[in-house]
């Protein structure tokens, strides 16, 4: 959009005035926020309001993601940079005498996700609309989002986020577009006048979604979808004298707060209340906006394509079922053929933990028409499929088994679209996780790697990046990520290297800023940056990473005079509140980090800096100013990551097992370029069906590593002699499930390789320059146009180079 500088400070004074009765120069950063977003949402409203007239206008089809999280980060700066006004309205508010990069931290970030998942599901939304692609979002708006993480005496402690304190500038409730939501009670099937069969429920518990929108604002497109959150309320129309207490707070729960359990199946009734909740409402909301346009079901599957991102929305399956059969008589084989051509599923995990089942008791109780209609997809997959595939293949891959609901089942035989996250992935769920199905339906497996919105991770996350890369090849990379591959062109130029040696500098400044004004910790900006941020979880294998860090630590204190190439170990890693092998090893690292930062003789060779409470804003202060991404699961077992992809983006060199999309990373930047270790998923399947790994082998055969393991329970780190035990135990004595020793010895190789290779200068440039170049294809918008291609066969208006 155009916007005259001298216009929006005007307009800004005006919005200050009007939403607080008061002067700019009297209104605080929040207030300044708050006001800013308001304007911004208003300059913005044309573009929303036009963007779903067109579609509407234009009969489009349109894509509905459903999602129970979403991570979108704060929206000021991206809302900005979209619109085209980020400059205009950066320098409009500095001429007020205003800090706009204060006014851009006091907006909170919402933490509706646990991870990876969750920021997935954000650049999906930021890039279908950037396409211009008729897309929609459909999830929770929790009251509490993920828990805010802080260290008390090197343990996590967990406390509320509340984030909605101050409301959401960037909503827009619309309670006009409730319908109800029905749990438990009775129901049965009867016979009505016009003949059609019904049901008739009885004491059930009716819950109101309430729909708030968010606008996800297209990149230079004049395209604004919508991103719609529910919030559970109690129905007006009902009596309230009806609802006792407990029935209230029931409905109260619902969108209470998000489960902070990444990979791992939450198990518990509130859980699935939530899942059902938000499908049916996304449901009923999204048949709601077909009527108005079609008299008949007849097209629904060409109009509407619903994407199951991983299996907590699987209900929508049998809820579109449900309103087909029971509210437009439907008979069951159309609207099975209109459900499945209408769904899509992604799945993002080979971990066992986390493939979500439901016990029948519990599932039945709570929604018994659905139950029914369940019950009646497994008859008739039974029915169709035991003949060709055996009754032994058939039972172990039904929607009922073993007395559980298994929503991955159901969400293979519900969809005519199946997908992984990243080649290896996919793979694995043919071959192993979801074998049984991929003999069923090999037609509906393919494979969508995952990608990461560029606008945010690289335009905005690394201005000085950008501004260095249009001085060399122009602008046309923002709407074209591929065409960053130019850059390589500059890989002798010695001015552009220095220049990408100073950004990256500039960046660890900042970085080291914040590390020294909230921790206190004073870092080196010459030092290795070399960063672990994700979940904390065994697979991903942070205790990897404080094997290396105990190692060095140890090499200084026995070599005081040795030259070292400085580091510092970054961690940003939340663990779920119940996962206590996770909590025992932040408390090891804070523990290791007390032990470094303080000691001495160390001085500033080495630094520990665990950032508490990681989430999108910090990694967009950390991103920018790594050296080195630490991608080091267990191979086989990280579905793709995209970390990996933000950190190449930003210049760092991957430290990666073969694993995920490290294996693409690798392929598109070089294996020169990396540093690649460890087993294959090959050689992880090899010890599994062989039985043999033993990890007393790797430590008996390596002095080194015996005595790091020893400083877990001999009193060198200090303050974790239960932590130290159960760590050390979980190697040695359980058989290091995650194969930790086994890729010990290679890992601290490449290690040693990395503070080699960084003392030349020149070649470290042109590595981080190779990977920069080659992260083009990571871009969200390349994968979301082969989702719109491959998948929801929805059209976009971009033209992707
Ligand atoms: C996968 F199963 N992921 C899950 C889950 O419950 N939560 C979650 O964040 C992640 C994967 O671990 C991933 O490999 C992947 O890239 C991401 O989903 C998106 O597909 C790590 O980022």
């Amino acid at each position: 959009m155009k916007l005259d500088e001298t216009k929006f400070t005007m307009d800004f004074i005006n919005e200050v005035k009007a939403t607080y009765a008061i002067d700019v120069k009297d209104s605080s950063p929040l207030e300044q926020l708050m006001a800013l977003g308001n304007l911004i949402k208003r300059y913005d409203s044309s573009n929303w309001k036009n963007t779903s007239k067109n579609y509407r206008q234009k009969d489009a089809k349109q894509v509905y993601y459903f999602s129970i999280e979403f991570l979108p980060g704060r929206l000021m700066k991206s809302n900005l940079l979209n619109l085209g006004i980020l400059d205009t309205v950066r320098d409009g508010l500095d001429k007020l005498g205003l800090d706009f990069e204060k006014i851009c931290s006091s907006e909170p970030d919402p933490g509706l996700g646990n991870g990876g998942l969750g920021r997935l599901a954000a650049c999906y939304m930021d890039s279908m609309a950037s396409l211009g692609m008729a897309g929609n979002g459909n999830g929770i708006r929790y009251r509490y989002g993920l828990f805010k993480q802080v260290f008390m005496n090197g343990y996590q402690v967990e406390l509320p986020d509340d984030w909605l304190r101050n409301g959401n500038v960037w909503e827009i409730r619309r309670e006009n577009r409730a319908c109800l939501v029905r749990f438990g009670g009775h129901v049965w099937l009867q016979k009505q006048a016009d003949g059609h069969l019904r049901p008739v429920y009885d004491h059930t518990d009716d819950v109101l979604p309430v729909p708030y929108d968010v606008g996800i604002v297209g990149y230079h497109n004049d395209v604004t979808n919508t991103m719609r959150l529910w919030s559970a309320e109690l129905p007006p129309s009902a009596d309230q004298t009806f609802y006792n207490q407990a029935q209230r707070d029931r409905i109260d729960q619902i969108t209470e707060v998000l489960y902070p359990d990444d990979s791992n199946a939450a198990g518990r009734s509130l859980r699935l209340r939530q899942e059902y909740f938000f499908s049916s409402a996304g449901v009923q909301s999204i048949v709601r906006h077909y009527f108005l346009d079609h008299l008949s079901v007849n097209e629904f599957a060409r109009k509407v394509a619903i994407h199951i991102n991983d299996t907590h929305p699987t209900l929508v399956i049998p809820e579109l079922m449900r309103i087909l059969l029971d509210e437009y008589d439907c008979p069951w084989d159309k609207a099975w053929q209109l459900t499945v051509a209408t769904m899509s599923y992604t799945n993002h995990t080979i971990m066992q933990e986390a493939l979500e089942t439901w016990p029948i008791d519990m599932f039945k109780g709570m929604l018994p028409r659905i139950y029914e209609i369940v019950e009646e997809i497994d008859r008739r997959y039974r029915e169709e499929k035991t003949p060709i595939f055996g009754e032994n293949t058939v039972d172990k891959t039904a929607p009922l088994g073993n007395g559980q609901v298994r929503m991955a089942y159901l969400a293979v035989i519900g969809s005519h679209s199946v997908n992984g996250v990243a080649p290896l992935h996919t793979e694995l769920l043919k071959k192993d996780v979801l074998q049984d199905l991929y003999r069923i339906y090999p037609e509906r497996f393919n494979n969508k790697t995952n990608g990461i919105a560029s606008r945010r991770w690289l335009q905005l996350a690394n201005e000085p990046l950008s501004n260095l890369i249009d001085s060399k090849i122009g602008e046309t990379w923002r709407y074209n990520p591929k065409q960053i591959q130019t850059l390589s062109a500059f890989k002798d130029d010695d001015d552009f290297l220095n220049k990408l040696e100073a950004v990256k500098i500039e960046n660890k400044k900042q970085l080291a800023k914040y590390v020294d004004e909230e921790l206190g910790i004073k870092i080196r900006t010459d030092a290795i940056y070399d960063v672990q941020i994700k979940r904390l979880h065994a697979y991903k294998r942070q205790l990897l990473h404080a094997l290396e860090i105990i190692r060095e630590y140890l090499d200084i204190k026995d070599h005081p005079k040795k030259d070292v190439i400085p580091r510092v170990h970054f961690f940003g890693a939340k663990a779920a509140p119940s996962y206590h092998y996770a909590k025992s090893v932040i408390k090891m690292i804070n523990a290791l980090a007390e032990l470094v930062n303080n000691d001495k003789a160390v001085e500033d060779k080495l630094k520990v800096v665990f950032v508490p409470n990681y989430g999108v804003s910090l990694g967009e202060l950390i991103i920018p100013a790594a050296d080195i991404s630490e991608q080091i699961s267990t191979a086989s077992k990280e579905a793709s990551g995209t970390s990996n992809m933000k950190l190449m983006t930003n210049g760092a060199l991957s430290l990666a097992t073969m694993d995920g999309a490290n294996i693409d990373i690798v392929q598109a930047a070089g294996k020169e370029n990396e540093y690649t270790f460890g087993l294959t998923a090959d050689d992880v399947y090899g010890y599994y069906h062989r039985g043999d790994y033993h990890a007393a082998q790797f430590y008996d055969s390596n002095p080194e590593l015996q005595r790091i393991l020893e400083t877990f329970v001999d009193g060198t780190i200090p303050g974790i002699s239960t932590e130290g035990r159960e760590i050390y135990d979980s190697l040695l004595r359980y058989n290091d499930e995650y194969f930790v020793l086994a890729d010990y010895a290679e890992y601290v190789q490449k290690q040693k390789q990395i503070s080699q290779d960084f003392t030349d200068k020149k070649v470290w440039e042109q590595k981080s320059l190779a990977n920069i170049a080659a992260s083009g294809t990571f871009s969200a918008d390349y994968a979301v146009a082969r989702y719109g291609e491959d998948i929801w066969q929805v059209p976009y208006d971009r033209v992707l180079k």
